[in-house]
């Protein structure tokens, strides 16, 4: 049995994959919350590269809110576990040591506002995955009647949301220092930073308002734009990882070579040279990160949704179909690149062609069942902020309502062969009622969840007409079909 990853086995592996620090010398200037894959290939990894070069002072606590499993694994190795990039035809592999520890905050309910309290933390980052932020996706305000935030509204002090935790963190931290801190959102949703101050000060302004009015006055919230394909790790990743490092890491993680991150310069308490791996800091994220979000995800969960009822459990096989490649390559160049604004220093030509092979990275297979969840939180910033777009400019919107009118056939729970389809969605009981009966009926009951499509979606008779119509092809033919049909005309 091969010896688990730790400070005492490190000193066995080769120098140029382990940190060129002593991680037990670290002080954590960062508290993340949602120590997830993502978190722990990308943030972490940048911070990692930007410790190699210089100051001590930006370890990472890690905490994970829903998941105890990050924590548990690390914590049996110190803190330490590595990421493994593939790429096509090439494998690398990094020891990361700039995690000192990941909590799992419902062991104890206290210590993560404390955390985000205590003086040495001036920034706490995020990637709790778009229903983290318990917002109603369609107004991307505080939804006020989500479980969670009904909770915390009535025990402030014992927060089971990352909202409710921000808040019990920053009025602790008003009334022991008042030092500035950042809070940096990291999850796909389209101007993080900014929504995440909102609902943060929604949530204070319900609870105490000398608290609102001290974060208004001394919390940054920098819009970030993030990139790295992070699937979830396999036991083939951990067979691979351990036979590269000759130990055992349970914690791995793995991704694809591609990596970018942008980020507005908005920090109130300094910030690790995040430069050092090819971070860019700039003053206005959103043209990069409307260009992410509506070429590369939206198309993602088109993918996503086709691929899955055309029965291919990876992107990269949906992308070996050349109806599917077809289809995603001219979704991207005739009705999503359309909506965007010029993004400086990007050729979308190039970005849209590196997306189509990075979407066939065999190397990296991601499962469309993992993207395929939560639609009714991603879909609005990736798809329907397009066909919103295309509507009011009177450009074609069929592809896209292709996508859509998939999504609600997957939210059926019932696949092409009959066989059910365990959709993980927050209102996944809401959409099977609504999405099991002829096309028409479909479109109108999904079209009429206002918090996710809001009041002017629903009024267009085109979308609705084009829904209908690649519905009703999914239902009678087959997604394959639909695709081929579609990819095509
Ligand atoms: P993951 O499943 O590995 O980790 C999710 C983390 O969020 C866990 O720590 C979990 O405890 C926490 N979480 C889940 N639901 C929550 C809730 N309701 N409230 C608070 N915390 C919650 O997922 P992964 O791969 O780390 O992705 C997380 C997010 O990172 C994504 O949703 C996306 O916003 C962003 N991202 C992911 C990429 C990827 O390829 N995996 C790439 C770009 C962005
Ligand atoms: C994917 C994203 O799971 C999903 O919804 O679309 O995680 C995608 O892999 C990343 O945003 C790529 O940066």
């Amino acid at each position: 049995m091969p010896e688990l990853l730790s400070l005492r086995t490190l000193p066995k592996l080769a120098p140029a994959i382990r940190p060129g620090y002593d991680p037990a010398a670290l002080r954590s200037g960062i508290v993340h919350l949602g120590s997830g894959a993502f978190h722990r290939a990308h943030q972490a990894l940048y911070t990692e590269i930007a410790l190699a070069s210089g100051s001590r002072d930006w370890g990472i606590i890690g905490a994970s809110l829903r998941q105890a499993s990050a924590g548990t694994l690390l914590r049996a190795q110190d803190g330490l576990y590595s990421v493994l990039t593939k790429g096509e035809s090439d494998t690398s592999i990094r020891v990361i040591g700039c995690v000192r520890e990941v909590i799992y905050t419902p062991d104890d309910p206290r210590r993560l506002p404390a955390l985000i309290g205590s003086a040495e933390t001036r920034i706490v980052s995020l990637t709790v995955t778009e229903k983290g932020y318990t917002l109603e996706p369609a107004t991307r305000a505080l939804d006020f009647s989500h479980p969670d935030i009904a909770h915390d509204l009535r025990a402030p002090e014992a927060p089971t949301s990352a909202v409710g935790t921000l808040f019990a963190g920053l009025h602790a931290r008003r009334l022991a220092h008042g030092q500035p801190l950042t809070v940096m959102s990291c999850d796909n949703l389209q101007h993080n930073g900014k929504v995440l101050r909102r609902l943060v000060l929604a949530f204070a302004e319900a609870v105490d308002k000398v608290t609102a009015q001290w974060i208004v006055a001394n919390v940054c919230f920098p819009d970030t734009m993030v990139d790295r394909i992070v699937p979830a790790t396999t036991t083939s990743t951990l067979q691979e990882v351990r036979e590269l490092l000759g130990v055992e890491d349970r914690a791995a993680v793995w991704g694809e070579p591609f990596r970018q991150w942008v980020i507005q310069d908005n920090f109130g308490a300094g910030r690790p040279m995040w430069e050092a791996g090819g971070a860019q800091i700039v003053a206005d994220v959103q043209p990069f990160e409307e260009m992410k979000l509506r070429l590369l995800n939206s198309s993602n969960s088109m993918l996503a949704y086709l691929g899955y009822l055309g029965g291919d459990e990876y992107i990269y096989q949906a992308m070996r179909a050349p109806s599917y490649a077809t289809l995603v390559r001219r979704f991207m160049k005739e009705e999503a690149a359309p909506t965007l604004s010029p993004v400086p220093g990007q050729d979308l030509d190039t970005y849209q062609a590196q997306l189509l092979e990075r979407f066939a990275n065999s190397s990296l297979p991601h499962r469309c069942y993992q993207i395929a969840m939560d639609g009714s939180q991603k879909l609005p910033q990736r798809l329907l902020s397009i066909l919103r777009d295309n509507l009011a400019a009177g450009r074609p919107i069929r592809l896209g309502a292709l996508g859509l009118a998939a999504w609600m056939r997957y939210v059926s729970g019932i696949d092409e062969q009959g066989k059910p389809i365990l959709v993980q969605d927050p209102i996944a009981g809401q959409l099977e009622k609504m999405a099991r009966s002829d096309p028409s009926d479909i479109v109108d009951r999904v079209l009429s969840i206002r918090s996710m499509f809001g009041d002017n979606l629903p009024q267009s008779q085109r979308l609705r007409n084009e829904l209908i119509a690649a519905l009703d092809h999914l239902q009678r033919y087959g997604s394959r079909t639909t695709v081929a049909a579609y990819a095509e005309r």
